[in-house]
């Protein structure tokens, strides 16, 4: 469903951007490459009636996506930051708009419109889940692991997490660490829910090896192959059993209504992020509600804020499979939030207070924060 009932404008003075470097609990490796650091940008909105806090999900190098930490920095001072601000008064499903003209840059622009939807639904006193059409006051907690040193090392890991209350695990895989890892798992922990995400690792090639998978009666294998490899996707998932679920390939709804036009997408993951804001991510729930075809929140190692908007829009109805939207702790043993996400029998809470419903912990945002710059009108 669109949004029900939209925001109020807001006037926009300026904004706040900052580049953090936030030590993570440990490495997370994927096929692309590892992370011990979180990179990310944090936004703040300012307007008379108080600030409004967004984030912009980029990795420091482009290896999930062509975006990356120094883009999105140039492109949303230089380009998306000023646009917005030259309107003056908006309201925050109007950003979009301002921003269309300016090709790609989906998470510098998601993470600027979070930023204005925030400062209008605090200045409302409504919650973004209630913004956004939640149905759930709590979202069950999935958590993806990444690869380890040898099986035995994800053996470990995964039933560390499964001790923690996950309900559902999703391991990295690339070729070499594919079929060993899932029948480690396998044989360790029985019939847990399962999936595997390949952050596009193989090519239309490899299907006789990917369809080894198939004896692990998993939930789903995520974006086997490249983002713009839609009719292979579509070619592979008639070779398989498994459920081809994309990820990297979604970049909006058009592309969702594509992908599953092609036969390309059995399930989706939604990543407001990827897709360009919430506001889109909506609409690919939509699209996907319409079409039978289930949805799951993703994550990019959310600070508290986009991991708070991301609980809100797990809670939409069509969001019928657990999503990667775990507890702060899961990847952070300090947030910029005061209260972070936390795991309470499997599932996270969506918050319920104005905006996304959390404060920020300013010495942690000053502490984690290695450049900044403000942009006034
Ligand atoms: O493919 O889902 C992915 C993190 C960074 C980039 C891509 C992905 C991921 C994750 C982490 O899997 C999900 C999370 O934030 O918990
Ligand atoms: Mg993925």
């Amino acid at each position: 469903m669109p949004i029900a009932r939209p925001a109020a404008s807001v006037t926009l003075d300026g904004f706040e951007l900052r580049v953090l470097h936030i030590p993570l609990v440990s490495p997370f490796t994927t096929s692309f490459g590892t992370e011990t650091v979180r990179e990310v940008i944090v936004v703040r909105a300012l307007t008379p009636d108080g600030d409004g806090w967004g984030e912009i999900v980029t990795q420091a190098a482009p290896l999930y996506s062509s975006e990356y930490t120094q883009s999105a920095w140039d492109v949303a001072l230089r380009f998306l930051a000023p646009a917005i601000l030259d309107a003056r008064t908006l309201a925050p499903e109007q950003v979009a708009g301002v921003l269309e003209p300016f090709v790609g840059h989906r998470m510098a622009k998601a993470g600027l419109e979070l930023a204005v939807l925030d400062a209008a639904l605090r200045a409302e006193g409504r919650a973004f889940g209630e913004y956004l059409g939640a149905v759930r006051d709590a979202v069950p907690s999935g958590v993806s692991v990444g690869i380890q040193a040898d099986p035995a090392a994800l053996v470990d890991r995964v039933g560390g997490y499964l001790d923690e209350g996950y309900v559902r695990i999703k391991i990295k895989i690339k070729p070499g660490r594919d079929v060993a890892d899932t029948a480690a798992v396998r044989d360790a922990f029985g019939a847990i829910p399962l999936r595997v995400d390949a952050n596009s690792a193989y090519t239309l090639a490899d299907a006789e090896l990917l369809a080894e998978l198939d004896r692990f009666d998993l939930l789903l294998i995520e974006q086997p192959l490249q983002e713009d490899d839609l009719v292979d996707h579509a070619a592979l998932a008639r070779r398989l059993r498994t459920p081809v679920c994309l990820d990297e390939s979604i970049v909006s709804a058009k592309a969702a209504t594509d992908a599953i036009a092609l036969g390309a997408a059995a399930v989706v993951n939604v990543k407001a992020g990827r897709v360009g804001g919430y506001l889109e991510a909506v609409r690919v729930h939509d699209v996907c509600r319409d079409a039978g075809i289930p949805v799951w929140c993703g994550g990019m190692l959310e600070t508290g804020i986009g991991r708070a908007a991301n609980a809100a829009l797990a809670a939409l109805p069509g969001f019928t499979l657990p999503g990667d939207v775990s507890a702060s702790s899961r990847f952070y043993a300090r947030d910029i939030v005061t209260e972070p996400a936390v795991l309470e029998d499997g599932h996270v809470r969506v918050p319920t207070g104005p905006g996304l419903g959390i404060e920020i912990d300013q010495v942690a945002l000053d502490d984690f924060t290695v450049e900044r710059t403000l942009l006034r009108r």
